[in-house]
Protein backbone atom coordinates (compact mmCIF):
# COMPACT_ATOMS: atom_id res chain seq x y z
CA UNK A 1 0.00 0.00 0.00
CA UNK A 2 1.05 3.60 -0.81
CA UNK A 3 3.31 5.40 2.11
CA UNK A 4 1.93 8.73 -0.02
CA UNK A 5 -1.81 7.80 0.65
CA UNK A 6 -1.15 7.36 4.51
CA UNK A 7 1.44 10.48 4.70
CA UNK A 8 -1.16 12.38 2.74
CA UNK A 9 -4.31 10.99 5.38
CA UNK A 10 -1.57 11.51 8.54
CA UNK A 11 -1.45 15.69 7.20
CA UNK A 12 -4.99 15.82 6.46
CA UNK A 13 -6.01 14.71 9.83
CA UNK A 14 -3.41 16.61 12.06
CA UNK A 15 -4.38 19.83 10.25
CA UNK A 16 -8.35 19.66 10.48
CA UNK A 17 -10.04 21.90 12.92
CA UNK A 18 -13.10 19.32 12.39
CA UNK A 19 -13.06 15.19 11.91
CA UNK A 20 -15.86 13.24 11.55
CA UNK A 21 -15.38 9.27 11.37
CA UNK A 22 -17.68 6.47 10.60
CA UNK A 23 -16.84 3.05 11.32
CA UNK A 24 -18.22 -0.05 10.88
CA UNK A 25 -18.01 -4.09 11.93
CA UNK A 26 -14.31 -4.16 10.05
CA UNK A 27 -12.98 -2.32 12.92
CA UNK A 28 -14.45 -4.86 15.27
CA UNK A 29 -12.80 -7.62 13.09
CA UNK A 30 -9.34 -7.88 14.47
CA UNK A 31 -10.75 -8.18 18.38
CA UNK A 32 -12.68 -11.56 17.15
CA UNK A 33 -16.42 -9.99 15.94
CA UNK A 34 -17.26 -11.38 12.66
CA UNK A 35 -18.12 -8.96 10.24
CA UNK A 36 -21.63 -9.03 8.45
CA UNK A 37 -20.04 -9.22 4.90
CA UNK A 38 -16.53 -9.39 3.05
CA UNK A 39 -14.04 -12.06 3.55
CA UNK A 40 -14.97 -14.10 6.27
CA UNK A 41 -18.39 -12.34 7.48
CA UNK A 42 -21.50 -12.82 6.55
CA UNK A 43 -22.89 -15.24 9.81
CA UNK A 44 -23.78 -15.07 13.29
CA UNK A 45 -23.76 -17.83 15.09
CA UNK A 46 -25.10 -19.60 11.88
CA UNK A 47 -27.60 -17.15 11.19
CA UNK A 48 -27.05 -15.01 8.33
CA UNK A 49 -27.82 -10.95 9.55
CA UNK A 50 -30.36 -9.87 6.51
CA UNK A 51 -32.72 -12.74 7.34
CA UNK A 52 -32.89 -12.34 11.09
CA UNK A 53 -32.30 -8.33 12.29
CA UNK A 54 -35.50 -7.51 10.97
CA UNK A 55 -38.65 -6.92 12.52
CA UNK A 56 -40.14 -9.76 10.19
CA UNK A 57 -37.62 -11.79 11.59
CA UNK A 58 -37.97 -10.96 15.24
CA UNK A 59 -41.74 -12.30 14.41
CA UNK A 60 -41.11 -15.49 12.63
CA UNK A 61 -39.29 -16.77 15.85
CA UNK A 62 -38.88 -14.72 18.60
CA UNK A 63 -37.06 -16.71 20.82
CA UNK A 64 -34.45 -17.46 17.83
CA UNK A 65 -34.44 -13.58 17.63
CA UNK A 66 -33.49 -13.23 21.71
CA UNK A 67 -31.08 -16.33 21.93
CA UNK A 68 -29.23 -15.20 18.98
CA UNK A 69 -28.86 -11.46 20.57
CA UNK A 70 -27.96 -13.30 23.98
CA UNK A 71 -25.84 -15.31 22.85
CA UNK A 72 -24.04 -12.23 20.88
CA UNK A 73 -23.45 -10.09 24.19
CA UNK A 74 -22.28 -12.92 26.36
CA UNK A 75 -19.46 -13.07 23.51
CA UNK A 76 -18.57 -9.63 24.16
CA UNK A 77 -17.66 -10.27 27.60
CA UNK A 78 -14.24 -11.78 26.05
CA UNK A 79 -13.66 -9.14 23.07
CA UNK A 80 -11.50 -6.09 24.14
CA UNK A 81 -10.77 -3.25 21.54
CA UNK A 82 -7.91 -3.67 19.30
CA UNK A 83 -4.68 -0.58 18.34
CA UNK A 84 -7.59 0.28 15.23
CA UNK A 85 -10.41 1.51 18.58
CA UNK A 86 -7.50 2.68 20.29
CA UNK A 87 -6.31 5.10 18.02
CA UNK A 88 -9.28 6.34 17.34
CA UNK A 89 -9.79 7.19 21.06
CA UNK A 90 -6.28 8.91 20.67
CA UNK A 91 -7.30 10.87 17.74
CA UNK A 92 -10.40 12.11 20.11
CA UNK A 93 -8.09 13.52 22.79
CA UNK A 94 -5.70 15.21 20.18
CA UNK A 95 -8.59 16.66 18.28
CA UNK A 96 -10.35 17.88 21.40
CA UNK A 97 -6.42 18.79 23.31
CA UNK A 98 -6.19 21.08 20.01
CA UNK A 99 -9.95 22.75 20.39
CA UNK A 100 -10.85 21.29 17.55
CA UNK A 101 -14.16 19.78 16.95
CA UNK A 102 -14.16 15.59 16.86
CA UNK A 103 -17.34 13.27 16.15
CA UNK A 104 -17.22 9.37 15.97
CA UNK A 105 -19.89 7.62 14.33
CA UNK A 106 -20.46 3.82 14.50
CA UNK A 107 -22.36 1.23 13.11
CA UNK A 108 -21.75 -1.11 15.54
CA UNK A 109 -23.34 -2.25 18.40
CA UNK A 110 -20.61 -3.59 20.28
CA UNK A 111 -19.38 -1.00 22.66
CA UNK A 112 -15.36 -1.40 21.87
CA UNK A 113 -15.08 2.59 20.89
CA UNK A 114 -16.40 3.00 24.54
CA UNK A 115 -14.17 0.47 26.22
CA UNK A 116 -11.08 1.86 24.19
CA UNK A 117 -12.29 5.51 25.88
CA UNK A 118 -13.96 7.31 23.22
CA UNK A 119 -16.89 9.28 24.50
CA UNK A 120 -19.71 10.84 23.07
CA UNK A 121 -19.73 7.49 20.52
CA UNK A 122 -22.84 8.12 18.30
CA UNK A 123 -24.39 4.62 17.97
CA UNK A 124 -26.41 4.30 14.46
CA UNK A 125 -27.32 1.10 14.64
CA UNK A 126 -28.16 1.02 18.68
CA UNK A 127 -25.84 -1.31 21.71
CA UNK A 128 -26.15 -4.91 22.37
CA UNK A 129 -25.87 -3.77 25.61
CA UNK A 130 -28.90 -2.25 26.01
CA UNK A 131 -32.93 -3.10 26.06
CA UNK A 132 -36.05 -1.62 24.88
CA UNK A 133 -39.85 -1.83 24.70
CA UNK A 134 -41.62 -2.57 22.14
CA UNK A 135 -44.50 -0.06 23.22
CA UNK A 136 -43.35 2.12 25.10
CA UNK A 137 -39.88 4.40 25.39
CA UNK A 138 -38.69 2.56 28.47
CA UNK A 139 -34.65 1.68 27.69
CA UNK A 140 -32.26 -0.02 30.09
CA UNK A 141 -28.57 -0.91 30.07
CA UNK A 142 -27.84 -4.33 30.48
CA UNK A 143 -24.19 -6.14 31.05
CA UNK A 144 -22.90 -9.59 29.87
CA UNK A 145 -25.32 -12.31 31.60
CA UNK A 146 -27.23 -14.54 29.02
CA UNK A 147 -31.27 -13.33 28.93
CA UNK A 148 -32.76 -16.95 27.76
CA UNK A 149 -36.35 -15.97 28.62
CA UNK A 150 -37.95 -12.91 26.63
CA UNK A 151 -38.24 -10.08 29.63
CA UNK A 152 -41.54 -7.95 30.54
CA UNK A 153 -41.32 -4.30 30.61
CA UNK A 154 -41.65 -3.19 33.97
CA UNK A 155 -43.30 -0.01 32.65
CA UNK A 156 -46.24 -1.17 30.62
CA UNK A 157 -45.80 -5.29 30.41
CA UNK A 158 -45.13 -5.88 26.88
CA UNK A 159 -41.69 -7.38 25.76
CA UNK A 160 -38.61 -5.93 25.52
CA UNK A 161 -36.28 -6.22 22.76
CA UNK A 162 -32.50 -5.87 21.72
CA UNK A 163 -32.04 -1.82 21.66
CA UNK A 164 -30.43 -2.45 17.80
CA UNK A 165 -31.50 -1.04 14.71
CA UNK A 166 -33.05 -3.92 12.26
CA UNK A 167 -33.45 -3.33 9.01
CA UNK A 168 -36.78 -1.36 7.89
CA UNK A 169 -36.27 0.40 10.82
CA UNK A 170 -36.02 4.22 11.42
CA UNK A 171 -32.60 5.38 13.15
CA UNK A 172 -32.73 6.97 16.53
CA UNK A 173 -33.40 10.61 15.10
CA UNK A 174 -31.76 12.37 17.60
CA UNK A 175 -27.80 10.33 16.57
CA UNK A 176 -28.68 10.49 13.05
CA UNK A 177 -29.03 14.50 13.15
CA UNK A 178 -25.79 14.35 15.38
CA UNK A 179 -24.02 12.31 12.78
CA UNK A 180 -25.53 14.01 9.32
CA UNK A 181 -24.38 17.56 10.92
CA UNK A 182 -21.05 16.08 11.72
CA UNK A 183 -20.85 14.61 8.24
CA UNK A 184 -22.06 17.69 6.78
CA UNK A 185 -19.71 20.45 8.78
CA UNK A 186 -16.30 18.64 8.80
CA UNK A 187 -12.94 19.16 7.33
CA UNK A 188 -12.48 15.84 6.74
CA UNK A 189 -14.06 12.77 7.06
CA UNK A 190 -12.46 9.16 7.51
CA UNK A 191 -14.72 5.86 7.29
CA UNK A 192 -13.18 2.45 8.76
CA UNK A 193 -13.93 -1.04 8.29
CA UNK A 194 -17.34 -0.66 6.74
CA UNK A 195 -18.60 -1.98 3.63
CA UNK A 196 -20.43 1.09 2.97
CA UNK A 197 -23.52 -0.49 1.96
CA UNK A 198 -26.12 0.23 4.70
CA UNK A 199 -27.97 3.29 4.24
CA UNK A 200 -28.58 5.63 5.59
CA UNK A 201 -25.18 5.43 7.44
CA UNK A 202 -23.28 5.11 4.30
CA UNK A 203 -24.79 8.50 2.86
CA UNK A 204 -22.49 10.09 5.48
CA UNK A 205 -19.85 9.46 3.23
CA UNK A 206 -21.42 11.00 0.12
CA UNK A 207 -22.84 13.89 2.46
CA UNK A 208 -19.22 14.82 3.95
CA UNK A 209 -18.05 14.99 0.44
CA UNK A 210 -20.50 17.39 -1.09
CA UNK A 211 -20.13 19.71 1.48
CA UNK A 212 -16.54 19.91 0.52
CA UNK A 213 -14.38 17.15 3.04
CA UNK A 214 -11.66 16.34 2.48
CA UNK A 215 -12.52 12.13 2.91
CA UNK A 216 -10.31 9.41 3.60
CA UNK A 217 -11.58 5.24 3.54
CA UNK A 218 -9.67 2.47 5.17
CA UNK A 219 -11.09 -1.11 4.37
CA UNK A 220 -9.57 -4.34 3.52
CA UNK A 221 -11.89 -4.48 0.22
CA UNK A 222 -13.03 -1.76 -2.32
CA UNK A 223 -16.05 -0.36 -1.30
CA UNK A 224 -18.74 1.51 -3.37
CA UNK A 225 -17.43 4.42 -1.75
CA UNK A 226 -13.86 4.02 -2.90
CA UNK A 227 -14.47 5.84 -6.01
CA UNK A 228 -15.68 8.94 -4.35
CA UNK A 229 -12.99 9.48 -1.78
CA UNK A 230 -10.03 11.50 -1.93
CA UNK A 231 -7.75 8.39 -0.04
CA UNK A 232 -8.49 5.24 0.00
CA UNK A 233 -6.28 2.61 1.88
CA UNK A 234 -6.77 -0.91 1.64
CA UNK A 235 -5.55 -2.47 4.74
CA UNK A 236 -6.30 -3.64 8.10
CA UNK A 237 -7.61 -0.68 10.60
CA UNK A 238 -6.02 -1.83 13.48
CA UNK A 239 -2.55 -1.80 11.14
CA UNK A 240 -3.33 1.59 9.55
CA UNK A 241 -5.56 3.61 11.80
CA UNK A 242 -2.38 4.16 14.48
CA UNK A 243 -0.03 5.72 12.13
CA UNK A 244 -2.40 7.80 10.52
CA UNK A 245 -2.95 9.32 13.89
CA UNK A 246 0.35 8.21 15.46
C1 LIG B 1 -11.98 -4.68 7.37
C2 LIG B 1 -11.29 -5.51 8.25
C3 LIG B 1 -10.19 -4.95 8.94
C4 LIG B 1 -12.94 -6.63 7.41
N1 LIG B 1 -9.85 -3.68 8.71
N2 LIG B 1 -11.61 -3.44 7.13
C5 LIG B 1 -32.02 -0.14 -1.32
C6 LIG B 1 -31.19 0.95 -1.46
C7 LIG B 1 -30.84 1.73 -0.36
C8 LIG B 1 -31.33 1.42 0.89
C9 LIG B 1 -32.15 0.35 1.02
C10 LIG B 1 -32.50 -0.42 -0.05
N3 LIG B 1 -33.31 -1.42 0.39
C11 LIG B 1 -33.45 -1.30 1.73
C12 LIG B 1 -32.76 -0.22 2.12
C13 LIG B 1 -32.62 0.29 3.46
C14 LIG B 1 -31.70 -0.57 4.30
C15 LIG B 1 -30.39 -0.83 3.55
O1 LIG B 1 -29.49 -0.03 3.54
N4 LIG B 1 -30.26 -1.97 2.90
C16 LIG B 1 -29.06 -2.27 2.10
C17 LIG B 1 -28.50 -3.63 2.51
C18 LIG B 1 -29.44 -2.21 0.64
N5 LIG B 1 -31.47 0.21 5.50
C19 LIG B 1 -32.30 0.19 6.54
O2 LIG B 1 -33.30 -0.51 6.55
C20 LIG B 1 -31.96 1.13 7.67
N6 LIG B 1 -33.09 1.91 8.01
C21 LIG B 1 -33.64 2.78 7.16
O3 LIG B 1 -33.22 2.95 6.02
O4 LIG B 1 -34.72 3.45 7.69
C22 LIG B 1 -35.57 4.15 6.80
C23 LIG B 1 -36.60 3.15 6.32
C24 LIG B 1 -37.59 2.79 7.19
C25 LIG B 1 -38.57 1.91 6.74
C26 LIG B 1 -38.48 1.34 5.46
C27 LIG B 1 -37.40 1.67 4.64
C28 LIG B 1 -36.46 2.59 5.08
C29 LIG B 1 -31.58 0.35 8.91
C30 LIG B 1 -30.31 -0.39 8.74
C31 LIG B 1 -30.04 -1.25 9.97
C32 LIG B 1 -28.81 -2.10 9.82
N7 LIG B 1 -28.77 -3.04 10.89
C33 LIG B 1 -27.64 -3.96 10.96
C34 LIG B 1 -27.90 -5.02 12.07
C35 LIG B 1 -27.70 -4.43 13.46
C36 LIG B 1 -28.09 -5.41 14.53
C37 LIG B 1 -27.30 -6.69 14.52
O5 LIG B 1 -26.08 -6.71 14.42
O6 LIG B 1 -27.92 -7.73 14.68
O7 LIG B 1 -26.45 -3.23 11.20
S1 LIG B 1 -27.30 -4.81 9.41
C38 LIG B 1 -25.57 -4.77 9.58
O8 LIG B 1 -25.01 -3.98 8.49
C39 LIG B 1 -25.29 -4.01 10.87
C40 LIG B 1 -24.15 -3.11 10.45
O9 LIG B 1 -24.04 -2.01 11.31
C41 LIG B 1 -24.52 -2.75 9.03
C42 LIG B 1 -23.40 -2.23 8.21
O10 LIG B 1 -22.38 -3.18 8.03
P1 LIG B 1 -20.85 -2.74 8.14
O11 LIG B 1 -20.56 -2.22 9.48
O12 LIG B 1 -20.50 -1.90 6.99
O13 LIG B 1 -20.11 -4.16 8.08
P2 LIG B 1 -19.86 -5.11 6.81
O14 LIG B 1 -19.70 -6.46 7.33
O15 LIG B 1 -20.87 -4.89 5.75
O16 LIG B 1 -18.48 -4.61 6.20
C43 LIG B 1 -17.27 -4.77 6.88
C44 LIG B 1 -16.16 -4.31 5.97
O17 LIG B 1 -14.95 -4.33 6.72
C45 LIG B 1 -15.94 -5.22 4.75
O18 LIG B 1 -15.94 -4.42 3.57
C46 LIG B 1 -14.56 -5.85 4.99
O19 LIG B 1 -13.78 -5.92 3.81
C47 LIG B 1 -13.91 -4.86 5.93
N8 LIG B 1 -12.93 -5.44 6.85
N9 LIG B 1 -11.83 -6.74 8.28
C48 LIG B 1 -10.51 -2.95 7.80
N10 LIG B 1 -9.41 -5.69 9.83
ZN1 LIG C 1 -42.99 -0.64 27.86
Amino acid sequence: MADDSIDRSRRLLAEAASIAVLTGAGISAESGVPTYRGAGGGLWDGLKVEDWATPEGYARDPHRVWTWYSHRRVQLQQIEPNPGHRALAELQRRVGGRGGRFTLATQNIDGLHQAAGNVNVLELHGSLLRLRCWSCPYRRHVGYEPIEQIPACPECGADLRPDVVWFGEGLPQHVWQAAAEAAGGCDVFLSAGTSAMVYPAAGLIELAARNGARTIEVNLEPTPASGLVDVSIRAKAGEILPRLVG
